[in-house]
């Protein structure tokens, strides 16, 4: 049994050390290692996509949610007994998807095929120009324009052409795209045929995280189904020469292959090592072929806008960031779950809805995102302000600040593919800095290399990952700089 406890920051702050050390106790076996008689390991990993109901673990690749004293007990003792993974009390896994509140696409009326009916009627040129119209923007970080990434796509002359659904979700707090995998799986996958309708191809992909693998019969399922019900596989609607279907790959809990070229590597057998740019995906993707990779909102979000027409999405949020956003919402709130805003909304509203009080600040878009100050609750969730791919993790005024960046600095250090120095090397030394710091032993001119430090690898690193590694010391610094100024007095 290969047993991983989360250890995202709002695990830790539920309790995951009590988890670890109570399974460690009852199964006799340490943490980071394996019992003598090979029948158990005790590790920890990073967020396995269960947030709002930590503190998870995953026991061979299945999920542990709410890992409370009687279920720890429960599972030292089917582990003790070794009895098969499939004869466990089916309720052990049950993850649950609260969504409290469906703003404008979750609570759509939705039947299969609907979008790509549509989609032909209207004309395939007319449904682009729609989604042009729309404006929607990639939900998976960057917020790249879709309809742009679908035109260029079409307009190559390489084939065949691929569409690849990015179900990495490796963004510590984030897990809006378990809930729609798991929810809305249908609306998703017509969304990557209407792309795929658009574009020209007929092989699509699905990266799903290994974390995710309990969705994976549920979602051949699915597809099975709609194969059957002629929305995938050779003349989709009876239409001869539109030929089209999905597969779903699993991902092996890197981080790194959540970066779109990185995945494509990932997916040809390779390491995760994010590619150089140029060439984009959209021109030599998967296989040197031109690719659209599109995260599980966007293509879930281009399903209605393929039903409803472009200017009905383009009508809600703002002008620069159209629609609405899936949030995860997890940590000190007493309503932790999936939230659809539209974008425009501020982070008060958030966490008044969520029931969330005395919130020292708001972590937005993950460790790769912005930490927010109480001071700055009118802020507001769009791509000109705070930007997010829907990781919103809220902190109550008893919590550590240095924990908290610690946390995400040594997650990054973890993640780092060691492609390129700045990054591989980068991240390690801001673990050091930062810990130096946090412990009390640092001075002045530690904090000044601290700063430079993330300069240096937010400005010279490979890809993404490294280039947002430091912003949970920049953002922190610059949201309670006293803080860190204090903690160098305390060494004085
Ligand atoms: N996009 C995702 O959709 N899911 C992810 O888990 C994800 N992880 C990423 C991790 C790193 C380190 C970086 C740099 C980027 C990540 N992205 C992720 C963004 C992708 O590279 C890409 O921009 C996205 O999948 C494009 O889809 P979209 O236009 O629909 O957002």
């Amino acid at each position: 049994y290969d047993l991983l406890i989360s250890d995202s920051i709002t695990d830790r702050m539920l309790g995951n050390q009590q988890v670890l050390d109570a399974l460690a106790a009852r199964l006799q076996v340490e943490v980071g290692g394996v019992r003598g008689d090979g029948l158990v390991s005790l590790n920890r990993t990073s967020c396995t996509g269960m947030c709002d109901q930590g503190p998870a673990g995953l026991v061979n690749g299945y999920p542990l949610p709410r890992l409370i004293p009687a279920k720890i007990a429960a599972v030292a003792e089917l582990i003790e007994k070794q009895v098969p993974l499939a004869d466990w009390p089916a309720e052990m896994f049950q993850v649950d998807e609260p969504i409290y509140r469906a703003d404008l696409l979750l609570k759509q009326p939705f039947s299969n095929g609907e979008a790509l009916q549509t989609a032909f009627a209207r004309g395939l040129a007319e449904t682009l120009a729609e989604v042009d119209l729309s404006h929607l923007r990639g939900r998976g970080g960057a917020g790249f324009k879709t309809a742009l990434k679908w035109r260029t796509c079409s307009q190559q002359t390489a084939t065949p052409r691929y569409v690849i659904c990015n179900a990495d979700e490796g963004e510590p707090g984030t897990f809006k795209d378990r809930m729609l995998l798991d929810l809305y799986a249908d609306q998703v996958f017509e969304g990557m045929t209407v792309c795929a309708a658009i574009i020209g191809s007929s092989h699509g992909l699905v990266y799903l995280r290994a974390e995710y693998l309990f969705l994976r019969d549920k979602l051949l399922a699915v597809l099975q189904a709609r194969r059957e019900q002629g929305l995938l596989g050779k003349a989709i609607l009876g239409r001869e020469g539109f030929d089209f279907d999905i597969e779903i790959r699993m991902g092996a809990g890197a981080y790194i292959c959540g970066e779109a070229s990185a995945q494509i590597e990932s997916l040809e057998g390779k390491p995760g090592i994010p590619r150089t740019k140029p060439p984009n995906s959209v021109v030599c993707g998967y296989q040197r072929k031109p690719t659209v990779v599109d995260n599980v909102e966007t293509f879930f979000a281009a399903t209605h806008i393929a039903i409803q027409g472009g200017q009905w999405f383009a009508d809600i949020g703002t002008p620069q960031s159209t629609g609405t956003k899936l949030l995860s919402i997890s940590g000190d709130c007493r309503r932790p779950g999936i939230y659809e805003y539209p974008f425009g909304t501020t982070v008060r509203q958030i966490l008044q809805d969520c029931g969330a009080d005395e919130v020292m600040g708001v972590q937005v878009g993950g460790p790769s995102g912005t930490f927010i100050s109480n001071r700055e609750l009118d802020r507001v969730v769009a791509f000109e302000d705070l930007s997010t791919a829907g990781s919103f993790m809220v902190f109550n005024r008893t919590r550590n600040l240095f924990a908290i960046a610690q946390n995400f600095i040594d997650f990054f250090a973890h993640e780092s593919c060691g492609f390129c120095t700045p990054c591989r090397v980068g991240t390690a030394l801001l673990r050091n800095q930062l810990a130096k710091i946090a412990d009390g032993h640092g001075a002045a001119e530690d904090l000044e290399q601290l700063s430079a430090l993330c300069e240096v690898v937010k400005n010279n690193s490979h890809c993404g990952l490294g280039e947002s590694a430091a912003n949970p010391i920049l953002t922190t610094l610059l949201s309670y700089p006293e803080l860190y100024l204090q903690q160098l007095k305390a060494k004085e």
